[in-house]
């Protein structure tokens, strides 16, 4: 034991006597009492709806409906548009109808405009109107006051929208903050009481290509924008907010959206990944909403509805006989409140009710608050589960087929320290004959933690190291974060500076924060110019000692700015176009993953598959590589968490999902490392990973029983690397999920296999 001891470090050593578990430092992320437009919106109680469906403002175009809805208080106008998409997915959008300044709409998530059909209005009433959508036998009804949308196939109910009045539209304003604003604003507020006529405009073109706030006119309608109207008194926060030393200067004030929608006869309901909780999702009432906001959360704990690295906007309901996603296209910060009228009920008490005749039916209602942009959501109507994950497949793509060696084991630690441990450690594999494909790099290979270089003293001949492992049929992987340190001898710096393709500040200078080389600046690759140059960074001849063996990890991409709030980049930076960093928080790790497998893509001549994992993600992530579950703990609540965490991803789209075997920070004893292989050799994605401060854990350092169990696991993921192959192909044609659970159909059939 002491000799063992020896390789430890000594405070993990004491930690682990001590049997101390890691903890999260919640202080350093936001509830959502302290995020403004989460405490707003949460304080709105449901049954208050102050908005009306002007009905008799309805455009019919061939395939789109559009009409205004307005705020009765405020008398702000809404242009709501509904498409019936074909092949059973329903699409609306809220905007504003006029808007101070365009809102963001998210791009280059979808794969094109989806084909829609033709609408029709098949009913009229007093206060409600009747659109059929296509052939699939779907109708949405539409009541005027409250607004609301009630979705029918045939005469099932199967989703209401603003059932319980839960839509907030904050629109763009002037800061009021003079005490003649005040004034003014509460005699607005009177005068908007005995006001009940709406505006009589005609409704709003079809929005226009995205273009940047600052370089069009403030409208992404043809009519001028005009001045906001009655402001609600605003409290505190709505135009400056400070978390713990940061303040986000919020310029354009409040400008949350938010909706909700009942699913009927629904108890079940998943998705929205990131979250390390139970892949049912739980109802939020009591506690903080489920937060989708891309975080680089040091020592994360399980069963928590707090935001991690990823987020994906999709979530999946389930009942006998029907599945549903909702799909909110929003890139900005955002909660989801989960309710259920089932909730804390056992089975008996359900059983119980239903026998004394009594009993609601059961519902889950969902809420989704987000900080910004516009409300965008697909309804995917399945029926089936399998027709839902095809249909959110056909909107953001299904998982790029991976090339056949990724699907192989992994080797990585923080950090391999040089081509001689890179060689011993291969040679292990051999010697102690266990599969390996790939070795990897951490952060500690490059010159000073400049991305692209490599280390001339512990790497100093890094195109012979990739020739001799490919030579053996091994590839490997080194880390390239989207950091750059700020070094004017660093050619990547410079010529980013040089081409002002760095994110900026709010005063416009290149935005810089602290990360792992120190002072760094970061790339905006919302910019298509910066994710052109980065692409080409991959060329072997500009990625000096780079060959075709070599692939490549984003980490640290959501992005991660110790410095920064939430040890992330400031809300209020700006991004290409003028966009604010809060408009499109949640897309930025896409973009880099999407450039660098671009990259990969390009300096084979498309001749090659890319591999690239990266640590943040959004919708459509899957299009361009593997993502894993980030910096988990070498424990059995980890271990165990990471199958509902992939299988929540997969359902996502992410289907090339693995969490590091053996747990990332402290040291696992034999039997959980174990465990860990012959978990992870069931997950898609398979590699173990180690933080700097751990001991070593190569299998061959276990007892030689041990090492044997890590053999046959590792053979067995190899024994079927066919299957997963197969797996991934369907997956990639038909968006089905890799990673799946349940019993067999007909379980009777093969007794073995089911699991009692
Ligand atoms: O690059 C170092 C690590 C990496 O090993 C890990 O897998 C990433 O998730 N990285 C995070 C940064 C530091 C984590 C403490």
């Amino acid at each position: 034991m002491a000799a063992a001891l020896g390789r430890w470090p000594l405070g993990l050593t004491l930690c682990c006597l001590l049997g101390a578990s890691l903890a999260v430092d919640r202080g350093n992320f936001k509830t959502c009492e302290q995020s403004g437009f989460c405490r707003r919106q949460r304080r709105i109680q449901p049954g208050n709806s102050p908005y009306r469906a002007l009905l008799e403002s309805l455009e019919l175009g061939p395939d789109v409906a559009r009409m205004r809805l307005v705020n009765e208080v405020t008398q702000v106008p809404l242009l709501l548009e509904l498409w019936g998409l074909s092949g059973n997915v329903t699409r609306l959008r809220i905007q504003e109808l006029n808007p101070l300044r365009p809102r963001y709409q998210v791009p280059d998530v979808l794969l094109g405009e989806p084909p829609a059909e033709r609408l029709e209005v098949t009913g009229r009433d007093e206060g409600t109107l009747e659109l059929s959508l296509g052939p699939g036998g779907h109708r949405l009804l539409v009541t005027e006051r409250p607004f609301r949308l009630d979705l029918l196939r045939h005469r099932e109910l199967l989703c209401s929208v603003n059932a319980r009045g839960l839509l907030v539209f904050e629109h763009q304003r002037r800061r009021r903050d003079s005490l003649a604003d005040k004034v003014s604003s509460v005699w607005d507020k009177i005068k908007s009481l005995f006001r009940r006529d709406p505006p009589k405009d005609p409704p709003g073109e079809e929005g226009a290509a995205q273009e940047g706030p600052e370089d069009g006119a403030g409208s992404t309608q043809s009519e001028k924008p005009t001045e906001p109207p009655a402001e609600p008194e605003e409290e505190p926060g709505a135009w400056e907010e400070t978390f713990k030393t940061h303040t986000d200067s919020k310029p354009y004030g409040p400008t949350s959206v938010g909706l909700d929608f009942s699913l009927p006869g629904f108890e079940h309901v998943y998705g929205i990944p990131e979250h390390a909780d139970n892949l049912r999702l739980r109802p939020t009432e009591g506690g903080d909403p489920y937060r989708l906001y891309n975080l680089d959360v040091f020592q994360y704990e399980v069963f928590t509805p707090m935001a991690l690295y990823g987020s994906v906007p999709l979530l999946l309901a389930h009942r006998p006989r029907l599945s549903l996603g909702l799909f909110w296209l929003n890139a900005a910060e955002t909660w989801v409140d989960i309710g259920s009228n089932t909730a804390g009920k056992t089975l008996f008490g359900k059983l119980l009710d239903y026998m004394q005749g009594g009993g609601e039916t059961p519902q889950t209602e969902v809420r989704w608050m987000s900080e910004s942009g516009v409300i965008d959501v697909f309804l995917l109507l399945g029926p089936g589960p399998a027709d839902v994950t095809a249909q959110y497949g056909r909107l953001t793509g299904t998982q790029a087929l991976p090339p056949l060696f990724s699907l192989g084991y992994h080797q990585s630690r923080w950090n391999y320290q040089d081509e001689a441990d890179v060689e011993a450690v291969e040679r292990g594999f051999e010697e102690h004959e266990l599969p390996l494909d790939v070795l990897w790099l951490d952060i500690e290979h490059a010159d000073g933690k400049r991305y692209f270089t490599w280390d001339p003293a512990k790497f100093p001949n890094p195109r012979g190291m990739l020739e001799r492992l490919a030579a053996r049929k091994r590839r490997m992987v080194s880390i390239v974060d989207p950091h750059i340190k700020v070094d004017g001898g660093y050619r990547v710096h410079s010529e980013l500076r040089a081409r002002g393709l760095y994110v900026k500040t709010k005063d416009g200078n290149d935005y810089e924060g602290w990360c792992w080389p120190g002072s760094s600046a970061y790339p905006d690759f919302t910019n298509p110019e910066m994710r052109e140059w980065w692409a080409n960074m991959f060329a072997y001849d500009q990625y000096e000692g780079s060959t075709e063996a070599l692939f490549t990890w984003n980490d640290m991409n959501e992005p991660s700015v110790f410095s920064g709030p939430e040890v992330t980049m400031h809300k209020d930076a700006r991004h290409f176009g003028g966009w604010e960093h809060r408009e499109l928080h949640n897309i930025y790790g896409l973009y880099v993953h999407k450039a660098t497998a671009e990259g990969q893509i390009r300096r084979s001549g498309g001749r090659l598959r890319p591999f690239v994992l990266s640590r943040a993600f959004f919708a459509g992530s899957q299009r361009y590589g593997a993502v894993w579950t980030g910096d988990n703990t070498a424990d059995w609540e980890h271990l165990r968490i990471s199958i509902p965490m992939c299988l929540s991803f997969g359902l996502a789209g992410l289907a090339f999902c693995g969490a590091d075997v053996g747990g990332f920070f402290q040291n696992p004893g034999p039997e959980l490392q174990v465990r860990w292989y012959q978990a992870g050799a069931f997950q898609p994605f398979f590699r173990a990973h180690a933080h700097l401060d751990t001991a070593r854990r190569e299998p061959w350092l276990l007892s030689p029983e041990h090492l044997a169990m890590v053999r046959a696991a590792l053979r067995r993921r190899y024994a079927l690397l066919p299957t997963w192959y197969t797996a991934f192909y369907h997956c990639h044609r038909q968006g089905i999920p890799v990673m799946r659970c349940g019993a067999p159909k007909n379980p009777k059939s093969n007794p073995k296999t089911h699991l009692r």
